[in-house]
């Protein structure tokens, strides 16, 4: 089986039409499309660094507040400026964008233009014609970001299509797992582990941490390995993006990945995408699982991070549900988030004496990770970096 075609999505800076792109974006996923979609209001910078990274065929831009026949053609120049004009650009803009605009605009070097009318279907076939041929003989990259966005296209690319065998099916022997582990662990990078429910708000606190990595760490580098599910063969909304502001930056490498099958919160690529990253000598490499359920524990299988947070939300129904929840009894760290909800306090109680039977060292956070300058998010950041704010509560061995 084929790889999924990845295509990137985004709205320009200072336009906030996204319902025709959120219409596209799932007609584009029904037709089996993996779409990393960046959100609104993007500078043309933040989504040719969003494509490389994302090493998709190309960029689908929906444009309606006007200054369209500059914008699609900057994309175009900062993909060629940095040696990626493989990456395709095509897009629309309903009756913004004028027969004349669009033939001035291909004359720039963009692909396609669609007009108000056109079918749905229509698009999504032009994607598959036009983007989903096998790509031909890649030219030498010219970038870091470039040559290890292609080499983390070869990783999934090689499950996908069956070169490599999926960690379900070819659990590594003792010895072997000792080796993986091993040879994992003697690196510099710091790899930390974020999982919980959907709806947590784990993205936006991933976010505001690099925030906090970026202004504590001024030549730290960063990369984000993102979790979105998929079936086999199927279409993804990869969407971790949209929510991220921060994370946007020259110092961060951020790579949107489809489980493809996988259970459990990561894809069957992630621990070779992770070996790429710590090879490539990011400081800090911050995994987030898709949102997952009681019985999951991500990291368990193959020891491939330093410290794990679970993300919770206050709403997590009654008590009895914590006895169920594994990752309580494995994280490093866990975060109660959206503590400015009604239920935050009994909640932080509970979850509070729910590890205090585990008798291990483990961290609680509360947090409002949506809040800037959060002291909640502070504290995390000084437990996952030996920076910032003292944690107001430690939990110690008994
Ligand atoms: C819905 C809408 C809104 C909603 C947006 C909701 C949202 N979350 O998106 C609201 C009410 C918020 C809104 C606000 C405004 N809007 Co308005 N809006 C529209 C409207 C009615 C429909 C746009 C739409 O989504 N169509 C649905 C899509 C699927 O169809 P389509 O547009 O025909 O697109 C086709 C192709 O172009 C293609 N396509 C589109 N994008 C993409 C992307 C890709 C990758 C691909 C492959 C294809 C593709 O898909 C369709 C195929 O049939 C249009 C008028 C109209 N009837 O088109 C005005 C319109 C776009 N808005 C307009 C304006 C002026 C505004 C405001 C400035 C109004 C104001 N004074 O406040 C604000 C600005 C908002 C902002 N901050 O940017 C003007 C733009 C004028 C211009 N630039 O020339 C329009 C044209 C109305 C008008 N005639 O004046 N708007």
């Amino acid at each position: 089986m084929a790889s999924p075609i990845r295509i990137l999505t985004a709205v320009p800076i200072c336009d906030g039409h996204d319902s025709a792109i959120n219409t596209i974006n799932l007609e584009f996923i029904r037709h089996g499309i993996e779409v990393v979609y960046l959100g609104y209001h993007r500078s043309v910078g933040d989504i040719a660094r969003a494509a490389i990274q994302e090493d998709v065929r190309a960029i689908g831009i929906s444009s309606y507040n006007g200054g369209h026949i500059e914008f699609f053609a900057d994309v175009v120049k900062q993909l060629r400026k940095q040696g990626a004009d493989e990456i395709k650009v095509f897009g629309g803009g309903g009756g913004t964008i004028t027969h004349a605009d669009a033939k001035a605009m291909e004359r720039q070097g963009v692909n396609k233009i669609f007009f108000a009318g056109t079918s749905l279907n229509e698009m999504a076939d032009y994607v598959r014609e036009n983007y989903g041929k096998p790509r031909k003989k890649r030219l030498r990259a010219r970038t870091r970001d470039i040559e290890l966005a292609r080499k983390l296209t070869e990783i999934e690319d090689a499950y996908a299509n069956g070169k490599r065998r999926r960690p379900n099916a070819q659990r590594p022997t003792p010895t072997a797992k000792k080796h993986q582990t091993s040879n994992l662990k003697h690196h510099t990078s710091r790899v930390i582990g974020f999982t919980g429910p959907g709806g947590a708000g784990k993205t936006t606190l991933i976010d505001e941490l690099v925030l906090r990595f970026l202004s504590h760490k001024p030549k730290a580098r960063i990369a984000i390995l993102s979790h979105d599910p998929s079936v086999v063969g199927e279409g993804a909304l990869l969407g971790d993006r949209a929510m991220m502001i921060n994370s946007q930056h020259d110092r961060v490498f951020m790579r949107s990945m489809a489980t493809r099958g996988q259970a459990g919160g990561l894809s069957p690529a992630t621990e070779g995408c992770l070996r790429e990253l710590i090879g490539a000598g990011f400081d800090y490499v911050i995994i987030e699982t898709v949102g997952t359920g009681q019985e999951a524990m991500p990291f368990q299988e193959n020891g491939i991070v330093d410290m794990t947070v679970l993300v919770m939300n206050p709403d997590y129904g009654a008590r009895l549900q914590l006895q169920k929840i594994v990752m309580l009894d494995l994280a490093d760290i866990v975060v109660v988030n959206k503590t400015d909800q009604a239920r935050a306090r009994p909640a932080i109680l509970e979850i509070e004496q729910r590890l205090e039977q585990n008798r291990r060292a483990q961290q609680l956070v509360a947090s409002v990770a949506k809040r800037h300058r959060d002291p909640g998010v502070d504290e995390l950041f000084g437990l996952i970096s030996g920076n910032g704010a003292a944690p107001a509560k430690r939990r110690q061995k008994k």
